[in-house]
């Protein structure tokens, strides 16, 4: 009997598109492993979906100016696409805002909190007066510590890398409103990590297989001491706690998310018609249920979740967690905000999925971090896709083609060469089988690839061309190993190149996926038929490298220099526009209006008269700094009564994409007009 596996792979955030990162991270990985599982025959169903709650949503959705749901909506959509257009094979996609999601995760956290695992604490968190509501620690901003960046944030300085708790933070602020938050009593309910350390530790002691990266993080993290962590946030965007008393709080993110996989197999199930399939995954401990993720949800998957299943007890375990290190970019980390990244739906813009997922299959970070540029890729496409793989396959296919009629010519008296060759076809599928069943699948793929390496040898040592002449049989081995071997390549390159190689078996005249345990020297009967095809891959040109270099560097500019431009407003005619009279002038005095603190009065001299313009510049500005400033005022705005105070007109300023405002400044005489 097959075994049952389940495989997840981390639920993304829907707060932005997908990069090369999370590619090489948590989902060629899962799906390379996944698809060979399929070919062998297994019962495996592959889950993943859209991480859609926590601070990651909401200050996306604050620099966007839109809802939660707005972002989750449309990045859901977006990478969900992506990842098709790559291939990965998920059996469900699914999002951590759908309602079995919130009712799976209300229930899961029931169950706990009835067995009395939760505790209560109440401590002081910071608070935020004017936003109304407690700063998670990505919302306090203030300086580091370690380094004295002063951007760094309250989970952690970007500049140095050191993870800090907002009280580490020097002068502290909101990053919201700027303000300055204050400490206030909230009440949450807390996993006490460290009481079942006992018990999580006589679980990963049956793990002593995993990955040294893996079991490394973890065992740091259990020789500090486990300690408690709170399972509820005082936020608006989440799941509600379904406990009274906190029914203004939401489940934390991680504590949800998770439990996404476990919603998403129920919807899997439900589409399959079979409403209690997913149990078969989730509570029949036959199953292998394996997550595949990135090294910074190593202490979630392996410690948290693993020991949320635990206690509420229906649950397998995780079998395995083959985390994967980083993957750099041109030698630098890769970076959204800084925008060093490539795009997925950028990269499928000029290439083919296949190709990347071949490249990017032989760097996986599976024991370091490791570096993609982009020179590599082509390196990679040329001298290895193209020279050796398309190679050996065009030259076999074309021979034929040419000098025996299109078919497969009869295996007669093979030499011993031909039958070792022949040999090498089961060799290597063992080889790559034992990678892929280790989670080696770098070793995995370069181990196909070194079968087309064999063939390429055995062709170029056969000399085909000569013997064609001389020994008409001889010849007609060789291109009988030859054109088993491309059969054989065309199965076993199934999962690493999805999309191309059901056109070569097409032209082999081998139609269905073949079961991996079909594979092998015999694939082809003599006789059949075969097509010559095409070249199978094209070679990348330097200049398609550069243009790529420049891509980049261009984004990370526009990045760096926050060039998010607003969208121009409706067209106006040209009277509009000369119905407002701009003028130069000059403040001559600025002072404070009491309670507003946005705003202050100026006595502007527009040269003709002197007037009184009130300004929402407080926060921008100190009083002082702005006598003498030269600036353009709309001169015949209608009067506005502002706090008590009278406005006579209208300053004009610029606002940059972080909020700054800076004056349009003349040097011309107060009072010349500006056309
Ligand atoms: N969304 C974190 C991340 O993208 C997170 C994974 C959830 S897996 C349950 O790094
Ligand atoms: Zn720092």
């Amino acid at each position: 009997m097959s075994k049952r596996t389940l495989v997840t792979s981390a639920l993304p955030y829907a707060n932005g598109p997908l990069h090369l990162g999370h590619l090489a991270g948590a989902y060629l990985p899962a799906d390379l492993f996944v698809r060979y599982r399929r070919l062998k025959g297994d019962d495996i169903v592959y889950i993943c979906g859209s991480d859609e709650h926590g601070v990651a949503i909401t200050m996306a959705a604050e620099k966007e100016g839109i809802t939660p749901q707005e972002v989750v909506n449309k990045f859901h959509e977006m990478n969900k696409e992506a990842f098709e257009k790559f291939g990965i094979s998920f059996d469900y996609y699914g999002r951590t805002s759908s309602t079995t999601h919130y009712e799976t995760a209300k229930e899961f956290f029931k169950e706990l909190y009835d067995k009395n695992v939760f505790v209560r604490k109440t401590e002081e968190q910071l608070y935020d007066e004017e936003a109304d509501m407690f700063l998670p620690d990505r919302y306090v901003k203030g300086t580091c510590p370690n380094c004295g960046y002063e951007e760094a944030y309250g989970d952690q300085c970007e500049n140095c890398g050191t993870s800090l708790s907002p009280a580490e933070l020097i002068d502290p602020i909101s990053a919201i409103t700027g303000n300055k938050p204050v400490g206030r009593k909230t009440e949450h309910l807390y996993l006490p990590l460290g009481t079942f350390q006992p018990k999580l530790e006589e679980w990963l002691e049956k793990h002593e297989d995993w990955k040294p990266n893996v079991l490394g993080q973890v065992k740091s993290w259990l020789n500090d001491g486990l300690s408690d962590r709170a399972m509820t946030r005082d936020l608006k965007w989440g799941v509600p706690v379904p406990i009274e008393g906190f029914e203004d709080k939401v489940l934390y993110v991680w504590f949800d998310a998770p439990i996404g996989y476990i919603s998403a197999t129920k919807e899997w199930a439900k589409e399959q018609g079979q409403q209690d399939k997913w149990k078969e995954y989730w509570q029949d401990q036959e199953t292998e249920l394996l997550h595949f993720i990135g090294k910074d949800n190593i202490v979630f998957h392996c410690i948290i979740f693993p020991l949320l299943l635990m206690l509420e007890g229906n649950y397998v375990l995780p079998e395995n967690v083959p985390a994967n290190e980083f993957l750099n970019l041109e030698g630098k980390k890769l970076s959204t905000s800084r925008g060093w990244a490539v795009w997925l739906n950028e990269y499928l813009d000029d290439f083919e999925p296949d190709l990347l997922r071949y490249v990017l299959g032989t760097m996986l970070p599976e024991t370091k971090d490791s570096d993609f540029s982009w020179s590599d890729f082509q390196n990679k496409v040329n001298s290895e896709l193209a020279d050796i793989l398309g190679n050996f396959i065009y030259r076999t296919t074309s021979f034929t083609d040419n000098y025996f009629d299109g078919k497969v010519p009869e295996l007669t008296n093979p030499s011993k060469k031909d039958l070792s060759t022949l040999k090498e076809i089961a060799e290597q599928k063992e080889k790559i089988s034992e990678a892929y069943e280790r989670f080696r699948l770098r070793d995995a793929i370069s181990e196909t690839m070194n079968l087309a390496r064999i063939g390429n040898k055995y062709f170029t040592e056969m000399e085909p061309w000569k013997t064609r002449k001389e020994d008409r049989v001889i010849c007609g081995n060789t291109l009988h190993v030859c054109l088993q071997i491309t059969a054989a390549l065309s199965g076993l390159f199934e999962p690493i190149l999805p999309h191309r190689m059901p056109k070569l078996r097409k032209q082999l005249g081998l139609d269905d996926i073949p079961n991996w345990k079909d594979i092998n020297g015999e694939m082809l009967e003599a006789g059949s038929s075969i097509q010559k095809g095409e070249i199978l891959f094209d070679k990348i040109e330097d200049e398609e490298v550069e243009e790529q270099l420049k891509k980049l560097k261009e984004k990370s500019q526009a990045a760096q220099t926050g060039m998010n431009f607003e969208p121009l407003k409706d067209e106006i005619e040209f009277k509009d526009f000369t119905k407002i009279d701009i003028r130069a002038g000059k403040i001559i005095e600025a002072e404070e209006i009491p309670k507003a603190d946005k705003l202050l009065k100026l006595t502007v001299d527009l040269g003709f008269e002197e007037r009184t313009i009130v300004s929402g510049v407080a926060n921008h500005f100190k009083p002082d700094e702005l006598t003498g400033q030269r600036v353009c005022v709309v001169a015949n705005l209608a009067p506005k009564a502002l706090m008590g105070v009278e406005s006579n007109g209208m300053i004009l300023m610029a606002e940059e994409e972080d909020g700054s405002l800076k004056f349009i400044e003349s040097d011309a005489e107060p009072g010349s007009p500006i056309n």
